[in-house]
């Protein structure tokens, strides 16, 4: 395809798997991968050892492209920045942060770098750093969010940069995808719609919450930590909800958080965990291998031609 994202990392779509902490791991990446696309093993919270190991599963499940998340508000993301460049995977994206002193170590080691950025200042800075393509990520998103949509992100940023931007947030379909193109993105980035997918580890309670959920089922708490969070609802939403508006510290909304992930990804709790995701949850309906989610995606975009 001609298309500088496909370019850039010499795949055949430019479609990302986001990065989702717990649950991408190296076999979910390779799959992806494997498929065609962009997959992306979540840094998250995790030590570099642990990233290493799934790297090394990665390669061998593909020997196609796959990235590293590096999730900057992790205490290992030193580890983990090393890690990567030691086994010299093919790009990092990044994710909450200015990963602006990292570009260059990057680039030496021969890494493409591709940061998140919630708005224009962080892509126009990030443009001017070198990296070499952006993932503008809309609030539609799952996880933790920036302030503005999609609809209004990601044709500012196209227009901001010159680099490619990969647009993140609220797709599920072809019609997402081609909105994301018609509004200057050149490669799309999707998470939730990857979590019901067969090679995904996600526990199967998580996968039928995403199955399961409508367009009003997803809710954003933490605001007031400056990090706000999107997930589904459950009892554990309504508890972080309930401790927001009672104007609980930090520290009770971390020790309320603390295992969530683990909760929902490994143990399938529906009430203890925190299953992160995006809005657009009710449109994902759909379980199955990573390549038929991936050409059922495209089925009918415009923009990107599938084959098999
Ligand atoms: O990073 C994400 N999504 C995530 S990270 C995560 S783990 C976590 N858990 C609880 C609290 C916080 C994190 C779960 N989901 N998406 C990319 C993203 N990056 N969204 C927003 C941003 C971002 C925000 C501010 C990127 C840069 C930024 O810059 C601030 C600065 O320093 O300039």
């Amino acid at each position: 395809m001609e298309n500088r994202v496909c370019q850039l990392l010499g795949i055949r779509f430019p479609v990302f798997q986001g990065a989702m902490a717990w649950i991408s791991d190296g076999k979910l990446a390779a799959a992806v991968s494997n498929a065609g696309g962009l997959g992306i093993i979540a840094g998250g919270n995790a030590e570099g050892e642990i990233i290493r190991k799934e790297i090394r599963t990665a390669k061998e499940l593909t020997d196609k492209p796959f990235g590293v998340n590096i999730m900057l508000l992790s205490p290992f993301k030193d580890e983990v920045i090393q890690v990567a460049i030691e086994e010299k995977v093919a790009c990092v994206t990044t994710g909450a942060g200015n990963p602006g002193k990292y570009i260059k170590a990057f680039h030496e080691a021969g890494i493409k770098v591709i940061p998140v950025v919630p708005s224009v200042a962080l892509a126009k800075k990030m443009e001017k750093l070198g990296a070499d393509a952006v993932v503008a990520e809309g609030n539609e998103a799952g996880g933790h969010i920036g302030k503005l949509s999609s609809m209004v992100l990601f044709p500012q940023v196209s227009d901001a940069v010159s680099i490619p931007v990969i647009g993140a947030g609220g797709i599920a379909d072809y019609r997402g995808v081609d909105a994301a193109f018609t509004l200057g993105a050149e490669g799309v980035q999707l998470g939730t719609y990857f979590i019901p997918a067969e090679e995904c580890k996600a526990h199967e309670n998580y996968k039928n919450m995403i199955i399961e959920a409508s367009d009003i089922d997803t809710t954003v708490t933490g605001r007031f930590t400056g990090h706000p969070v999107q997930v589904l609802r459950n009892r554990l939403s309504r508890k972080f909800e309930e401790l927001e508006k009672n104007g609980g510290s930090m520290e009770e909304y971390e020790s309320l958080g603390r295992g969530s992930l683990y909760q929902s990804v490994v143990l399938g709790d529906l009430e203890k965990g925190s299953f992160m995701s995006g809005q657009i949850a009710g449109l994902v309906r759909k379980k199955g291998t990573c390549e038929e989610l991936l050409a059922s995606l495209l089925e009918g975009s415009k923009y990107i031609t599938y084959e098999k």
